[in-house]
């Protein structure tokens, strides 16, 4: 008897695991269709596409004791596809149904002028008193319960918080009797979402279980206050690798070379060539950073073009460890691709990312095999992939939002009088008085590169991003290999390009050196996220002084994190 947590094999329900350990709370996994009955409380962390979910269940045997439970009108507390399977279906999957509680249906959100995924920290409205600070949370989806009081008010009844994004008001949150239910991830949402979880979990269950008819929700409040409040991420990145010992550190390069700098002979000069650069332990800096207000925390295995076998991983490690300490989401890229294990065992880029959801990523980076994929899709002609990259089958499988395409992107210089390569209407002619002494007078393109920057490619950025986008990526990460460990500022160029060709949520990297760095790239470009390395390594500013600074400007960022 007790809790118990519903896991259907895809997602990653260790972020929920970790947050009610670390809340005190126990609880075991449903196993069969039997353990329902012995729950007084159920939890149904859903992650991934609504179609996976119903289908994974159905396989299992779970979906229709799923249904059962949830009408007995013992506690059950869903989070995202956990709260969508309540409706009756979704435009994601028309050909599969949900438990149908919610008299409703679940639809994309309209992005002719938004981005979707809508990801990223917003507020929760309560519906019934709107005079309640609302509480930021982490969300990450592209469908969504429209709140429709006029057209759908049975469904509107069910809604306990909205949420508006880019115009669209939606049911953030469902509850009703025995039910509760959120769109967003209260396991990753921070000290916000950790109480919220908490207070759920610590109601007598007699009181989270089916109350009597007329203690159900009344109307909802009609006279909503329209706000957006989905804030800009501010994200720390590691960038690890071992040193010359085989300890995993993290490292920071200068335009992607992570060595010391060491005299060159009698020669004043220096060339690299030392140590690899220690920054710090991977775990102890990601801890470090979620308390100082990370929205968002990245790892990334950046010598994965090597040799990286799943077996003795030791990224699986440090993805444990930091999931347990970190309740806000954690990308990890480095790696994922098809691989072969020591023994000779295949090992697919899906099972390989499993492997990194199950041990607490909430997204994986792809980097090099996303332009090999991007490559394939231009050259066969056709408008959509074969279904067999990793982009392609992570996505099937744990949801678009789940796969980041992390870019490496070159400058390549050409002179513009002469230049007649394919990349004409991606060049970019830098102004003479520009601040960047590399950018006076000159014109480029930027190429994508493989193995962390050790080889350049043909294709450019835009045609990456397109590529990667039809392909399924949620996200795009662009470095810049140029920026990289300069300091000099985020490149903005190449930021208005990429967020020109692609409707998903592009995030800014590399040459962040000041807090107004962030502000420029953020008015610049219009990105979603902006991410930087050494300057949070090395102390120079504080990520608090980044939200500070971004919110004195009217930039809206997540800043009550305690
Ligand atoms: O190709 O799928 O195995 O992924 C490898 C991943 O490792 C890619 O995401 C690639 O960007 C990353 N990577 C590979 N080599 C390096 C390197 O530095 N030698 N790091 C590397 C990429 C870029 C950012 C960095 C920002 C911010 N580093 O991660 O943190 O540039 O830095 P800054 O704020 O200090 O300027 P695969």
């Amino acid at each position: 008897m007790g809790l118990f947590l519903l896991d259907y094999g895809a997602g990653n329900v260790q972020s929920l695991a970790n947050s009610l350990t670390k809340l005190g709370h126990s609880f075991q996994w449903i196993s069969s269709p039997t353990d329902f009955q012995k729950a007084t409380s159920l939890i149904f962390p859903g992650v991934g596409a609504f179609e996976t979910a119903v289908e994974n269940l159905t396989k299992k045997g779970l979906l229709e004791p799923l249904k059962e439970y949830v009408q007995s009108g013992k506690p059950y507390f869903g989070i995202c596809i956990g709260m969508q399977i309540l409706f009756q279906a979704s435009e994601e999957s028309p050909n599969f149904h949900g438990l149908g509680v919610v008299p409703t249906t679940i639809d994309r959100f309209d992005d002719s002028a938004k981005t979707v995924p809508h990801m990223g920290w917003n507020s929760a409205d309560l519906v019934q008193s709107s005079d309640v600070e609302p509480a930021f949370y982490y969300f990450v989806h592209s469908y969504c319960a429209k709140y429709c009081p006029a057209d759908r008010p049975d469904a509107a009844s069910w809604a306990y918080t909205t949420t508006q994004y880019g115009g669209e008001i939606f049911i953030s949150s469902v509850r009703r009797g025995n039910v509760f239910g959120t769109q967003f991830h209260p396991e990753k949402s921070g000290a916000a979402g950790l109480a919220l979880i908490d207070n759920w979990l610590r109601t007598p269950e007699a009181e989270r279980s089916a109350s009597k008819p007329e203690s159900l929700c009344s109307p909802p409040t009609l006279s909503l206050k329209p706000r957006d409040n989905l804030s800009k991420r501010i994200i720390a990145c590691m960038d690890v690798r071992s040193d010359d010992d085989g300890n995993l550190i993290v490292t920071k390069g200068d335009q992607y070379d992570v060595r010391e700098k060491v005299p060159s002979g009698h020669s004043m000069r220096v060339k690299t060539g030392g140590a690899v650069r220690n920054l710090g332990k991977p775990v102890t800096l990601a801890s470090k950073y979620y308390a100082a207000g990370a929205d968002e925390i990245c790892l990334l295995n950046i010598t994965s073009f090597r040799h990286s076998p799943l077996q003795d991983q030791p990224m699986l490690a440090v993805v444990r460890a930091a999931a347990e300490c970190v309740f806000v989401p954690l990308t990890i890229g480095g790696g994922i691709k098809d691989t072969i294990d020591p023994d000779k065992t295949k090992r697919s880029a899906l099972e390989v990312a499993s492997e990194y959801f199950r041990a607490g990523a909430d997204k994986v980076s792809i980097g090099s095999d996303a332009v090999y994929a991007a490559e394939k899709l231009l050259g066969s002609g056709q408008k959509h992939g074969d279904g067999t990259s990793s982009i392609e089958t992570i996505a099937h499988t744990y949801g678009r939002q789940a796969v980041v395409v992390s870019i490496d992107p070159r400058r390549v210089y050409v002179d513009p009088t002469t230049y007649d390569g394919p990349h004409q209407d991606e060049l970019i002619l830098g102004s003479l008085d520009s601040a960047f002494e590399s950018d006076r007078g000159r014109s480029w393109w930027y190429a994508c590169t493989v193995s962390g920057g050790r080889e350049t490619r043909s294709i450019s950025v835009c045609q990456l991003a397109r590529a990667v986008e039809t392909l399924g990526a949620g996200e795009i990460l662009v470095n810049s290999i140029d920026r990289d460990g300069t300091g000099l500022g985020f490149d903005s160029d190449l930021l208005r390009l990429i967020k020109g060709c692609v409707k998903v949520p592009v995030v800014a990297s590399s040459g962040a050196g000041r807090k107004e760095h962030f502000l420029d790239v953020f008015e610049q470009t219009g990105v979603e996220a902006a991410l930087a390395a050494g300057i949070f390594h090395r102390g120079e500013v504080d990520i608090g002084e980044v939200k500070e600074c971004l919110a004195q400007h009217d930039i809206k960022v997540r800043t009550h994190i305690a």
